[in-house]
């Protein structure tokens, strides 16, 4: 059940720019685990070994192994009924701008337009050394080398790496001139990504939050709603075509 009030609905309807901000919670369900949590990533792996470059440059061939078996199950995912929702928003409002802490592409799949990926992309990957961008080479079994001699790593943004600078720098202005700010499906623990939330509400935006519990960013929000994404976010859309 959606316990949104009339009132915010018109907000919505009424606002010239919304901005969704989202995590790992978003693509639960289609089939990819979130991070933190009972079912999540990092219960089963370490952080430490695999999403940061001494992990890479110490067992590459590992770290490779768990992104490609990981880009399998994202080749395999389709977009759900929450990435879907928010790429319909685009028909009913002005200006809406999708800033993603997921590498997995889903926004995209589902015809969002305006999208900023803050922590790259898994089906991107380049040469560490002479920075050529790599497609398509994420079933090869074992780490594979540049023409130039140099490791291919996945393009997405350890701990302890700077975010890409255009889309955080994207983000950053979108979420600063924004109306409403929809938090959906992060535990927004990971920075500078989380500061946003921050940002669009110092800015003056009404923020939304969805996620199946509360969070550190509930305080925040004007209203939280609870349940999954997939089945609020289409709820919500549904309010805003009455
Ligand atoms: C649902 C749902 C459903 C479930 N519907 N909801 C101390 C203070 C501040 C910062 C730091 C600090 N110590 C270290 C830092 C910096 C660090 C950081 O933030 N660490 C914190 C963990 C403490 N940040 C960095 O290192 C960043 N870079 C940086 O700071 O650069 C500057 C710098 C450079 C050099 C030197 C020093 C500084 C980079 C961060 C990169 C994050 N990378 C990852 C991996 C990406 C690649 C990969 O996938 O392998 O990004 S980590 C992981 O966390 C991934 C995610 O994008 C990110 C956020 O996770 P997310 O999306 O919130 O997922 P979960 O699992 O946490 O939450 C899911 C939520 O969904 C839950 O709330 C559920 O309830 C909910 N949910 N089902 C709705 N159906």
């Amino acid at each position: 059940m959606l316990d949104i009030k009339k009132s915010d609905i018109e907000k919505i309807k009424n606002a010239g720019h919304v901005v969704f901000f989202s995590g790992a919670g978003m693509s639960q369900e289609s089939g990819i685990a979130t991070f933190r949590g009972k079912d999540g990533i990092w219960n089963k792996f370490k952080p430490e070994e695999l999403a940061n470059i001494n992990g890479f440059m110490k067992n590459p061939d590992m770290v490779w192994e768990w992104y490609k078996y990981r880009h399998d199950i994202v080749r395999n995912a389709e977009p759900n009924q929450g990435h879907i929702a928010i790429a319909e928003f685009q028909k009913y409002l002005p200006k809406v701008t999708v800033i993603t802490q997921n590498i997995d592409n889903l926004h995209k799949r589902a015809g969002s337009k305006n999208i900023f990926e803050l922590h790259g992309n898994i089906e991107r990957n380049y040469c560490m050394k002479c920075k050529t961008f790599y497609n398509e080479i994420n079933e090869i079994p074992e780490v594979p080398k540049c023409r130039c001699g140099g490791l291919i790593r996945p393009d997405v943004v350890w701990f302890g790496e700077y975010l890409p600078q255009d889309q955080f720098q994207g983000a950053e202005l979108a979420a600063s001139n924004c109306d409403i700010f929809f938090v959906v499906g992060t535990s927004a623990v990971v920075y500078p990504a989380a500061s946003l939330i921050y940002t669009a509400k110092d800015c003056g935006a009404i923020i939304f939050e969805i996620n199946i519990e509360k969070t550190d960013i509930s305080i925040l929000a004007r209203e939280s709603f609870i349940g999954k994404a997939g089945n609020l976010l289409p709820m919500i859309l549904k309010e805003i075509k009455e």
